[in-house]
């Protein structure tokens, strides 16, 4: 293997070691979401319970313990699109109505057959998991 090769080799497995270092560590599961809201695996998630999981989880996301989360204390769970629809006034800040603003728009995605309840498979579902990167750490 000539000198160029084994280098890109090399950056090559780095690019692929980071890249696992990225992925997000937040895949909670559906039956973690209907632990913490106190439910059995087999029950469902009502919208008041999405918004319980989702004030508690502000808190806990919330380190610098101020009314506010900043760009990297939502890091992962929120995209910058995500940001620039719900962050109305345009601030670096995002209050405790505008992020529940968020977990209410990805319920309500979730919730396919629109009953306001999310069974384990909507929950499972790729917009029950945007939805539980909102709910839980
Ligand atoms: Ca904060
Ligand atoms: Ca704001
Ligand atoms: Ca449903």
């Amino acid at each position: 293997m000539s000198r160029l090769l084994r280098l890109s080799a090399a950056i090559g497995l780095a690019g692929l070691v980071a890249t696992g270092l990225a992925a997000p560590a937040l895949a909670a599961s559906a039956a973690d979401v209907l632990a913490a809201a106190g439910k059995k695996p087999t029950d469902t998630l009502t919208v008041q319970e999405a918004i319980d999981l989702g004030t508690k989880l502000f808190s806990a996301i919330n380190p610098d313990g101020d009314t506010t989360l900043e760009p990297d204390e939502t890091e992962g769970r929120l995209t910058k699109k995500d940001w620039a629809k719900v962050n109305k006034d345009g601030d670096q800040t995002l209050e405790m109505d505008e992020w529940l603003g968020i977990v209410r728009a990805r319920f309500n995605a979730a919730d396919k057959n629109k009953d306001g309840k999310l069974t384990v498979k909507e929950l499972d579902s790729k917009a029950g998991q945007q939805l539980i990167l909102v709910l839980v750490k």
